[in-house]
């Protein structure tokens, strides 16, 4: 398959306007102030639109909007909500690749995840909370013979959500489908890197979705994240980014005593047992990959696996064939199919990768491949590439500590079971985790041990939209899909009724 066309040479698939506006109210406004700023694709580091740079006048306009709709929306069936969300799901499917390109022009990501994954798992998450809200049931408690307790599923009302700059189309979906299944209406800030691929994606929905239940607006974190994350009008807010903007989060919505969901960020160990070299075999080459899934999404992962811990009796044969295949992965324009790493979906994120590659030399760590940018030419020149790199050094390094969120991986070696627990749980984070061994019994204990939401078991980067994901320690609080998201979307009502006429 040949490359798609980049937007805005000839035979592109996908069209940006040079300008967009805000989606309030089944509507694109303009920000009040008028102020924009540039949007620029990390393809080729130009400038291809403008977004408006909104603020506290704009995130009211949105509330606005969604106190509007929400006591229709809010007293919506399930059936009615599925329906849409069902909706939503075919559009997008219809859309796919365009969809896939624009996410590629904006983020900078290989195309070949979205159309494989980042598109279809949102598809298919917007069709998971439609049927999750039609078999939701209450509950019913028996009191005594004429007293009954029911429990009703309320939605909360309007929620605030922001979101990062490394999925955005499926961040905006893992949030906006289970507040909308619960019957919310939604204020969503995107995040100002990669602003656009959603609002292309909401003028695809533009005529399907009632306004003023869903409402973007843009801008930077502190002058349009603030006032919606602080803003008494919310009875929610769900947050995906760092961990120091997480608790600013919670700090805004303890003023006004509301629920808040985070995903923050992770340093995800990936543990390779030396029974996985006891053979040469599938699930020899299985491991190698999962070794090598460090750099899919160029890294800007929470869940990468930045910290590969390989047992000491196979660290040299293991390793030296994970580096062959490191040094295989095809780094090129980000439209090839056949490309697997994109380019880094900032010149900020590209700086940080940079000097923390810097960060690593000065520490100690060996390189044992990439550690520097990848210079491609023509148009992609300016564009933000650096080759996967892997580093070998010790747990207690900044490399090994904090997150870099580019394709470098610190990588490590251990002696036994206990030590590799031991490494693997000396992080503040734990969100994402690997562990790959052929005996079941170190895989589930490994699993119960390590401190982190989720486990990934011979496998690693699965997102099915029901497994529960989110964080412990400093990666979070709350968890994201599965049936269980739709509890951070709602209040329980009780109604506690007695059906007799006799005294208490
Ligand atoms: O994150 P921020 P940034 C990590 C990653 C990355 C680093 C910085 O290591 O290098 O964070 O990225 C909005 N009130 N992750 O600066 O600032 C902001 O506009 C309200 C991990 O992009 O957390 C954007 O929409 N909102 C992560 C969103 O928060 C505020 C994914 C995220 O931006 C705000 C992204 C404020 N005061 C980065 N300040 C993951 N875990 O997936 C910022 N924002």
């Amino acid at each position: 398959m040949t490359a798609y066309a980049h937007p805005g040479t000839p035979g592109a698939l996908v069209e940006y306007k040079p300008r967009y506006e805000n989606w309030i109210g089944g509507e694109w406004v303009p920000p009040v102030d008028g102020r924009y700023f540039e949007n620029i694709t990390p393809v080729t580091g130009k400038v291809f639109t403008e977004i408006p740079q909104s603020n506290a006048a704009d995130i009211e306009l949105a509330l606005d909007a969604a106190h509007r709709a929400a006591p229709t929306w809010n007293k919506t069936s399930p059936a009615e909500r599925a329906a849409l969300l069902n909706r939503i799901a075919d559009v997008m499917e219809a859309n796919l690749e365009k969809l896939a390109v624009a996410e590629t022009w904006d983020n900078g990501k290989a195309v070949r995840e979205p159309l494989a994954a980042d598109i279809p798992l949102a598809i298919d998450h917007f069709r998971y909370f439609a049927s999750a809200i039609r078999t939701q049931e209450g509950r019913l408690s028996q009191i005594d013979e004429d007293t009954v307790a029911y429990h009703f599923h309320e939605p909360l009302g309007v929620v605030g959500q922001i979101i990062p700059w490394n999925f955005p189309i499926l961040m905006a979906t893992w949030k906006l489908a289970p507040a909308l299944a619960a019957g919310n209406c939604v204020v969503l800030k995107p995040a100002e890197q990669t602003p656009a691929s959603i609002l292309y994606l909401m003028e695809l929905l533009a005529d399907i979705i009632p306004p003023g239940v869903v409402n973007i607006v843009n801008g930077f974190g502190a002058e349009a994240g603030k006032p919606l994350a602080s803003n008494k009008r919310i009875a929610k807010i769900a947050f995906t980014g760092e961990t120091t903007t997480g608790r600013l989060i919670m700090q805004y919505a303890s003023q006004n005593i509301i629920p808040v969901t985070l995903e923050l960020g992770g340093k995800s160990p990936n543990i390779f047992f030396e029974d996985v070299a006891a053979e040469k075999d599938a699930f020899y080459d299985k491991a190698l990959e999962g070794y090598a899934m460090f750099s899919l999404n160029q890294g800007e992962v929470c869940t990468c696996p930045s910290r590969a811990l390989i047992q000491r009796s196979i660290y040299d044969s293991f390793l030296g064939d994970a580096l062959g295949r490191v040094e295989a992965t095809v780094q090129g324009d980000p439209l090839d199919p056949a490309t697997q790493i994109g380019a880094q979906a900032s010149n900020d994120q590209y700086e940080k990768i940079l000097s923390y590659i810097d960060i690593g030399k000065q520490e100690g760590a060996k390189i044992l491949t990439g550690g520097e940018p990848n210079e491609l030419g023509g148009d992609l020149a300016g564009g933000y590439y650096i080759k996967p790199t892997v580093f070998e050094g010790s747990n207690s390094m900044r490399l090994f500590q904090e997150e870099i969120f580019g394709p470098v991986v610190a990588t490590t070696s251990f002696a036994d079971y206990d030590e590799a627990m031991s490494i693997a749980n000396d992080t503040l984070y734990g969100l994402g985790s690997g562990v790959w061994t052929r005996n079941g019994n170190t895989a589930f204990r490994a699993g119960r041990t390590i401190q982190a939401g989720r486990v990934w078991v011979n496998n690693y980067h699965a997102y099915p939209a029901h497994a529960a994901f989110g964080g412990y320690k400093s990666s979070g609080i709350g968890r994201e899909n599965h049936l269980m998201m739709l509890d951070h979307y709602q209040q329980t009502k009780n109604l506690l009724v007695s059906y007799s006429d006799n005294a208490q």
